[in-house]
């Protein structure tokens, strides 16, 4: 009896040795998890970089890596450590870590620069963008996409992905897109969303919105050489690439959200923080209410996605670098910034000039879902607002001229809203940089609205590839693709998919109807490329009715003429043309066909123009010789 009782300590004593020899040797050796960002390039304008390394058990560590500036600082906790290096020559810089407990080793590289010709391009009036929801619009690669993949959840993956759409490059190219604007491929967790349900069930990650690692392609979707192949067979084709970045908050997965890299890495806690009251006409308010203002700004989206604090220099500088090296790595012309209005402008001064510093010709178009030009107009940059501060941005979303554009060519209510919300144009620092748009995937579609047609799609298209600012298509849009709610607004491109029924990407797959509407569409984008008028022209208007509506787009030698009439009868209309010079006995053709020749008297013009329908009359070197 004595015998068992002494071996069975000894076995007590032998088993907490060797849980003590674990918990020492194992757990306590250090470990490198992640190197944010984990490469660079060099003769670029961030020097030195700050490497985030995030690990376990870094307290006390002897940090090596080549061109390493001043003293690594570590978290109390030993899972992050921010260190300097500076960047010289390409080539792999290993790094090593060493605590008394072990070592640890990870590298990080230095790229040769991207070379700059036909990269880093931006965007102008003179494109046509595109834009694209990743996982919907082709499967190229059958091969990721599990898990979370079931086609007929709303909320799931469909297979869409990088490789879909270097596919359908041609296809676009045929439509005369020139910019192809792409929803986040960030990764995303590889996991069900309990957290926000949908339609009371766990959703995934297939929007790219929820991003679980800044610094990786969503696996769905493709990897960073994927990605960087579709950027160069884009270019290519003289199609750009366009970004849709976050930094507002990250996916609540996130592993910064249990173990943040610095106390104030975000905007509270997952236990205690606010709650976004969307509360924005307080952010261009000159007297706020603090508190609404900070529940805005600082408050979690949906009271679960964490908000990052740009406040946090460390957060700040991670976010510079992130936006920087998806562009210095790959080659991309532009950025769609998400929930811009959540994020300091002091923030963004920064933000943007880095950005420009780096890459002078880049463009960045921001978020402000808003309907209101006061409200909008406050967050473009090129002026230093009441607080201070120039956001440096270039563009908005032109929302307050969406629901105009819905109102009167969807529903077929007034045309004359859309004159009137243009008039307040001069609010803005530059209105012909706006990117407009009949249509996003945060909306329903434009063929779900109520009283919507095809007659009536097409003449929103002419608008939109007519007037100021640049224009933004919506995929699906071009073969009106219903769906009248956030779920199905992002519905699937038919063709793009393994049995599809259907194949929209071809001309034979198309219905009448579809097959017309894109013909229309393409036929517009194919105007805007031979009348320079078209999109560097002046707007300036001449005829407003409560549906009519012409305007001219002017240059020094050469003008167009568009003229809308939304009402559901023919409409007799005379208008002066004088704005344009045009001299009177000019005869002016419709190159779209809709009406016949006009002849321009006592510089008027005076046509007759069928129930809604369109015509656009493009005028070149109309001045007399002096
Ligand atoms: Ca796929
Ligand atoms: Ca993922
Ligand atoms: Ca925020």
């Amino acid at each position: 009896m004595k015998r068992i009782f002494k071996t069975r300590s000894a076995l007590i004593r032998l088993f907490c040795v060797h849980l003590w020899l674990v918990l020492n040797v194992n757990a306590q050796a250090p470990e490198i998890l992640k190197v944010d960002p984990p490469s660079w390039w060099t003769g670029s304008s961030v020097n030195p970089v700050r490497l985030m390394i995030r690990g376990r058990n870094l307290q006390g560590a002897r940090v090596r890596v080549d061109g390493m500036i001043g003293t690594p600082k570590i978290n109390d906790r030993g899972t992050y450590i921010f260190v300097d290096v500076s960047i010289s020559r390409a080539g792999l810089r290993p790094i090593s870590i060493t605590t008394p407990r072990g070592s640890a080793r990870a590298s990080f590289e230095v790229l040769p620069a991207l070379n700059r010709t036909g990269r880093f391009q931006g965007f102008s009036p003179e494109d046509v963008m595109y834009l694209i929801m990743i996982d919907r619009f082709a499967d190229g690669d059958r091969s990721n996409n599990e898990p979370l993949y079931d086609r007929k959840n709303k909320f799931y993956y469909h297979g869409g992905d990088l490789q879909g759409v270097i596919d359908h490059l041609p296809y676009l190219k045929d439509l005369g897109v020139t910019a192809i604007w792409l929803t986040p491929w960030y990764d995303n967790y590889d996991r069900l969303n309990e957290i926000e349900l949908k339609e009371d069930k766990p959703s995934t990650g297939f929007h790219g919105y929820n991003p679980q690692d800044f610094y990786a392609v969503e696996e769905h979707f493709g990897t960073h050489a994927k990605l960087r192949e579709l950027v160069e067979i884009a270019h290519r084709s003289g199609i750009k690439i366009i970004q849709d970045q976050v930094v507002n908050h990250t996916g609540p997965y996130h592993p910064w959200v249990d173990d943040m890299p610095t106390p104030t890495w975000f905007n509270g806690t997952k236990a205690n923080h606010l709650n976004n009251v969307f509360q924005t006409w307080v952010l261009h308010d000159p007297r706020p209410v603090e508190l609404l203002k900070r529940e805005t700004m600082a408050g979690w989206f949906l009271d679960f996605l964490p908000d990052l604090n740009q406040d946090d220099p460390e957060v700040s500088r991670y976010l510079i670098q992130n936006t920087l090296w998806w562009i210095g790595t790959t080659g991309l012309d532009g950025i769609r910034m998400d929930t811009w209005q959540y994020v300091p402008n002091s923030f963004w001064h920064d933000w943007t000039k880095a950005v420009k510093r780096e890459f002078p010709n880049f463009k960045v178009v921001g978020e402000v879902k808003d309907g209101d030009v006061v409200h909008t107009s406050f967050f473009q940059g090129g002026k230093v607002r009441f607080d201070g501060v120039d956001s440096g941005l270039d563009s908005l979303l032109d929302f307050p001229l969406f629901y105009p554009i819905r109102h009167a060519f969807a529903e077929g209510k007034a045309i004359d809203e859309i004159p009137k919300t243009l008039a307040k144009d001069y609010l803005y620092t530059n209105s012909g940089i706006l990117v407009t748009l009949l249509g996003g995937h945060d909306d329903g579609r434009f063929m779900s609205e109520n009283g919507a047609t095809i007659a009536g799609l097409k003449l929103a298209n002419a608008f939109v590839l007519t007037t100021r600012g640049v224009p933004q298509l919506y995929y699906g849009d071009e073969i009106a693709l219903e769906g009248g709610d956030e779920p199905s607004t992002r519905g699937d491109f038919p063709g793009g998919f393994i049995g599809d029924k259907q194949d929209a990407f071809t001309a034979g797959g198309r219905t009448k109807d579809e097959q017309e509407l894109f013909d229309f569409i393409r036929k517009v984008t194919k105007l805007r490329r031979e009348s320079l008028a078209l999109w560097m022209g002046s707007l300036v208007n001449l005829y407003v009715s409560e549906q009519q509506y012409a305007y001219a787009r002017t240059l020094q030698h050469s003008a167009a003429i568009i003229v809308f009439n939304n009402d559901s009868k023919e409409a007799d209309i005379e208008f002066g043309v004088a704005p344009v010079d045009v001299p009177d006995g000019t005869v002016l053709q419709d190159r779209l066909g809709v009406v016949r020749d006009v002849t321009v008297r006592d510089r008027k013009i005076r046509l007759n123009l069928p129930k809604r329908s369109v015509a656009i009359f493009t005028i070149n070197s109309y001045r007399r010789p002096l």
